[in-house]
């Protein structure tokens, strides 16, 4: 019971890191943690595990998510900031300087992402009025905390302003995200086919792997479709981005059980969705994405998605490790729902 909310979803965690909390099981990433992933660095080896951000090209994937497009600065004169000689701007013809500034335009969940434990929340009735209302992760409410204008904004072709009060990603950053992670290679047990994994199948590569996932442990899921996604170069295939390699079943309740008593504290996939999406059991009322119901709004653990994981998988593979070092802050954009990421593994 909090001010915010009288009644909270089935198996959720809501109250239990305060009831003001933003951030999830990110609370778990203490700073043993952080010790522990600081002890699996042996090699000094580091991976970016970030696709180039115009990845996966197109918008076949999701077709409201666009790939970054680029614009010059201009100056209030009208002068296009863009290969500009300052002599000529500042009218001296003394000055050498040639400037570029440009603008991005980036849909903030294109390509390798975070989710922000405002991107995903349900219609639940947690007033206990007999009524649903929009409400995210530990309460906090659509309409309210996360809301939209209709105040029209000059540069962004009107579209109305839009803006995550609380439970923004810029929460995340904040937090630093740098701890212990581990890998489970899925694609080593399942290939490029495609393949909804259950717990029974999680838990095959987990013991054929050696892994051990503890409490605050930042969880890696390789699938090889990132890899995919690369070798298509920017024009994909909606056959291969359709049917290519695994995926969590996330209605299986043992899967759910799983992310919910192993403690992880953030779920990361080289994937769409981390699960498959959208899920294609049920019936009645449910959720369309049921491992993002359960992580962002039941339990705030972020997911992380489109990661390149390849190259990390196959170096711990050969060189018999499943632990690294994982440093991953989203940027530090107040207000967004997700946000692009550079994440770096150090082993
Ligand atoms: C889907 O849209 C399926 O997932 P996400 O929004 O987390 O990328």
């Amino acid at each position: 019971m909090s001010s915010r909310w009288k009644k909270r979803p089935k198996g959720s965690n809501w109250g239990e890191f305060g009831p003001d909390d933003q951030v999830g099981r990110l609370n778990l990433i203490t700073p043993e943690k952080v010790l522990q992933g600081i002890a699996e660095v042996k090699e000094g080896r580091s991976f970016c595990l970030s696709l180039p951000l115009d990845m996966p090209g197109g918008n076949l994937l999701n077709p409201a998510r666009l790939p970054p497009q680029r614009f010059a600065t201009e100056s209030p004169d009208g002068t296009r900031r863009y290969l500009m000689p300052v002599a000529k701007a500042v009218g001296n013809d003394e000055l050498t300087d040639v400037v570029n500034d440009d603008r991005v335009l980036i849909h903030t969940q294109y390509s390798t992402q975070w989710d922000a434990l405002s991107h995903v929340g349900s219609l639940f009735d947690a007033d206990d009025d007999g009524a649903p209302e929009i409400v995210f992760y530990n309460g906090w409410r659509g309409g309210e905390h996360i809301d939209w204008s209709d105040k029209a904004c000059s540069d962004c072709g009107g579209v109305p302003g839009v803006e995550a009060k609380r439970l923004g990603i810029e929460n995340m950053a904040e937090r630093c995200v740098q701890g212990r992670a581990v890998m489970i290679d899925l694609h080593a047990l399942y290939g490029d086919e495609r393949s909804d994994v259950d717990f029974v199948g999680l838990e095959a590569a987990m013991k054929a792997q050696g892994v051990v996932v503890e409490t605050g442990d930042m969880v890696c899921l390789h699938t090889g479709f990132a890899r995919r996604i690369r070798e298509m170069n920017r024009q994909p295939d909606e056959h291969a981005l359709y049917n290519s390699c695994a995926a969590l079943d996330g209605r299986d309740p043992k899967l759910q059980e799983w992310v919910r008593d192993s403690g992880l504290s953030v779920l990361i996939a080289d994937n769409y969705a981390v699960e498959r999406a959208p899920s294609p059991s049920g019936a009645g009322r449910r959720a369309n994405l049921p491992l993002h119901e359960l992580c962002l709004f039941k339990l705030g653990i972020h997911l992380g998605e489109i990661w390149w994981l390849t190259d990390l998988a196959n170096h711990l593979r050969d060189t018999g490790r499943t632990r690294f070092l994982l440093t991953a802050p989203p940027l530090n954009l107040p207000g967004a729902v997700g946000s692009p990421a550079t994440p770096i593994a150090t082993v």
